[in-house]
């Protein structure tokens, strides 16, 4: 067998097909990278599934054979199969309006306590749960989560990887099984929900037409198919004493335990408890993340990601800061013009140039992660010495030193694939190339240049910026 792996890897901005050799070392390779992004049709956002189906066969094409292929991606979103196995419309994107007030509805339905107390997760507008409430389900045979549709398409075998299915809200988080009873308190077909699966088993050989196309054969394996749980499990950590931020699209920060933290205060602070691998609990926050940097460029046509946060760092500290996690934020838009509106809501001026909107931007999502990090401290009673920061934002050294900064905690950088990282290794691991976690965790370290920055600046400094925006 090789000790060749691909990973599919779509995040909410682009996806990529990746090729991992472990013959000497880990060494990774980018087979084929393409943009992802909302389309929006008739009113409705959706996913390209399609396009991106193409451009993932396209990448498989490029990286040649492997001994075993994984699909990670963003988590909540689904396809609906109908009793043929054929797809039921095009998904719909986790920032489309549809579930507005749903979730309200079901907590007050079913109440927001019993509903932490089952699932353990943070409510957001958009977990599976009030998105399928939100849908029509007539004529729904099957409920797909992404890269268990695209394991479909490739293999025809339908499962529903854990880690992932974790996102749902209709997951026990204590069993790891499907919540039967949530599921029938809810109205939802029982029969939606497939079989569940762990990372690291067989899905399936390629089919043939699949093989055909590409010019290659080989079984797809599931992985963390949550992409944070990927990232999570690539974490370059050599001990328990770390906190983590995923750094993307969205800002995922807390900590790796045990066991859930079911607490009155833990949902209060809206702290939620996926599954990792291993029976690992990630206990974590969502932070907005870089989609506010990545709105702000959208909003510029033609402005250059590195000139504008070189001319970030020479602006001055705290001239504005807003509420990262605002749900005015969430959809996409005008960032900019949101930004300066939640400015003159808070009482302050708003940026007045690119470089101050980024400033903006990256000092306020520092403050996020100070705050998440703090409180899963707090609320798991985990001890942190170092914060790993990972995914293409650890690639923006001056938020990586605004972290720190924020946070009063040293901050490792690195790797910026490491969902990727997650995605082969877990399939290494069932090869038996691989032995355990920690293994994974130090392959990763010894493979990749990572970034340390020291805590320095004003602490009182940025209590009171965090103060601000509380
Ligand atoms: P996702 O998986 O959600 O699509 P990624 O982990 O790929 O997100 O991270 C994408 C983000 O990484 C971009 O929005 C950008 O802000 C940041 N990024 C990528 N490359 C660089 C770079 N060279 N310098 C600074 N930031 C970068
Ligand atoms: C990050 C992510 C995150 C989810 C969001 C929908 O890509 O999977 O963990 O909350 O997308």
């Amino acid at each position: 067998m090789s000790s060749r792996f691909a990973a599919v890897d779509l995040g909410a901005s682009s996806g990529r097909v990746m090729l991992a050799d472990l013959s000497d070392g880990l060494r990774l390779t980018e087979a084929h990278r393409f943009p992802n992004g909302p389309v929006r049709v008739a009113g409705r956002l959706h996913w390209d599934i399609l396009g991106l189906y193409r451009e993932i066969l396209t990448g498989l094409r490029a990286a040649g054979p492997v001994s075993s292929i994984g699909v990670d991606s963003w988590a909540v979103d689904y396809g609906l199969l109908d009793e043929s196995g054929a797809l039921l419309g095009n998904p719909v994107h986790y920032r489309d309006d549809r579930t507005r007030g749903v979730a309200e509805r079901v907590a007050e339905s079913a109440g927001a306590a019993a509903l932490y107390e089952t699932s353990g997760l943070q409510v957001l507008p958009f977990n599976t749960v009030y998105q399928l409430l939100a849908d029509r389900l007539d004529g729904a045979a099957t409920m797909l989560l992404i890269p268990d549709l695209i394991g479909y398409w490739l293999t025809g075998e339908i499962g529903a990887e854990v880690t992932n299915a974790s996102t749902t809200g209709l997951l026990d988080v204590r069993t790891r099984s499907w919540a039967s009873p949530l599921i029938e308190r809810l109205g939802l077909p029982a029969g939606l929900f497939p079989p569940l699966r762990p990372p690291g088993e067989a899905v399936g050989g390629l089919r043939s037409d699949v093989a055909a196309e590409i010019g290659w054969s080989a079984p797809v394996m599931t992985v963390a198919s949550h992409d944070t749980a990927s990232a999570v499990a690539a974490v370059p950590a050599d001990g328990p004493a770390f906190a983590y931020i995923s750094c993307g699209t969205w800002s995922l920060a807390g900590v790796e335990l045990p066991e859930p933290v079911l607490t009155p205060e833990s949902r209060a602070a809206n702290f939620t408890n996926e599954a990792g691998i291993d029976g690992t609990v990630r206990y974590l926050r969502n932070v907005m993340g870089l989609w506010l940097l990545q709105e702000c460029l959208r909003a510029w046509p033609g402005s250059d990601l590195g000139e504008l946060l070189a001319a970030a760092a020479g602006e001055p500290a705290f001239a504005a800061v807003v509420n990262p996690d605002e749900p005015a934020f969430l959809p996409p838009g005008d960032m900019p013009a949101r930004i300066a509106a939640e400015c003159v809501r808070t009482g302050q001026k708003p940026p007045a140039t690119p470089a101050a909107f980024v400033r903006c931007v990256l000092e306020s999502l520092a403050l996020g992660h100070r705050l998440a990090v703090r409180q899963a401290m707090e609320l798991s009673g985990r001890e942190v010495e170092v914060v790993h920061l990972v995914g293409g934002g650890s690639r923006n050294e001056l938020l990586c030193r605004l972290t720190a900064d924020a946070c009063g905690l040293p901050v490792v950088a690195g790797p910026a694939e490491a969902t990727t990282f997650g995605n082969v290794l877990v399939q290494a691991r069932a090869a038996g190339l691989v032995a355990d976690l920690a293994e994974m965790r130090s392959l990763v370290a010894a493979s990749q240049p990572l970034r340390r920055y020291e805590p320095s600046g004003d602490a009182r400094a940025w209590a009171e910026a965090a103060a601000r925006i509380s």
